[in-house]
């Protein structure tokens, strides 16, 4: 039992979570009583205010997902989501203690298992907290997992996650997870609207990243999106775009290898690097 805890990026701060309860393959159950009332009342406010955010911003297949996740106004019990998940994509949640190794957390998406972090960030860190905590993954996370065809994407993406750690390209697949999965954009009947977990999950970001005129938004493409770096505890500057979640699940029917080696010898982008092409 126990496993040496991981932080995002470079960070030093210590990880919040309580690494030495996890197992293996870094799960732990969800301590549902170990959630106090300042918990849940945090989990509430926060989905009460990302809630009235959404109209006209986010997708609206994540719309249409969110009542999914049950409770509003405590933080949910994972098996009770599963039941419903399970059901809805044969996925299912499970806890974790928060940032896990790559390998890991590959392994656990080509299972379709949702490694949830279990705890909840402090009430005077409502604005914003750097590690992904249970209101980011859940919120943020979970209800495109009851969307089909995205939750073939992400299983595609853990099984291609242990392609690439095999060929040391996971730093151009993290890549492609941060700019869909994490801070994607969509182009649906009404609009351009969020669909990446990152925006959604953020109160300043998701307005931000749909009506901005400040950051470049581009047709997301694997070359492209594989070689532009992205920052961890910043708005971005660059996002991308699809036209349907099948284009996401279409591109990762390709063989990434070859494009691995064709983008090793290339240059890549950084964060705000402008591009011709205007989505
Ligand atoms: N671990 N719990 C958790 N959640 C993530 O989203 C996550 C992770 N580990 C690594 C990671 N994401 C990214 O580096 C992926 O691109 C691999
Ligand atoms: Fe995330």
């Amino acid at each position: 039992m126990g496993q040496a805890p991981v932080v995002y990026g470079q960070s030093n701060r210590p990880p919040r979570g309580d690494y030495s309860r996890a197992s293996e393959d870094y799960t732990c159950p969800q301590d549902y009583a170990s959630y106090t009332e300042a918990d849940h009342d945090t989990y509430r406010r926060l989905y009460e205010r990302q809630c009235a955010l959404l109209p006209g911003l986010a997708s609206e297949a994540f719309i249409q997902a969110l009542p999914m996740l049950g409770a509003r106004d405590r933080i949910p019990r994972f098996e009770e989501v599963n039941e419903r998940l399970y059901k809805a994509t044969g996925w299912e949640l499970v806890g974790v203690p928060g940032l896990i190794p790559e390998v890991p957390f590959f392994t656990l998406l080509a299972n379709r298992k949702f490694p949830v972090t279990d705890w909840i960030r402090k009430p005077e860190e409502f604005e914003y907290i750097v590690e992904p905590d249970i209101f980011h993954d859940l919120f943020g996370h979970v209800p495109l997992l009851f969307n089909p065809v995205f939750a073939d994407y992400v299983q595609r993406y853990g099984q291609g996650g242990l392609k690439a750690q095999g060929l040391g390209a996971c730093e151009m697949l993290s890549r492609l997870y941060w700019y869909t999965i994490e801070f994607g954009l969509i182009r649906e009947a009404g609009g351009l609207r969020a669909y990446g977990a990152g925006i959604l999950s953020s109160s300043g970001e998701l307005a931000y990243s749909v009506q901005s005129p400040e950051p470049q938004r581009i047709p997301l493409a694997l070359e492209r999106t594989m070689r532009t770096r992205y920052k961890i505890d910043t708005y971005q500057q660059t996002y991308f775009v699809i036209d349907s979640f099948e284009q996401l699940f279409e591109m990762t029917a390709a063989d990434f290898a070859p494009i691995y080696e064709r983008l090793r010898g290339l240059p890549e982008f950084a964060a705000d690097e402008r591009d011709a092409v205007a989505a």
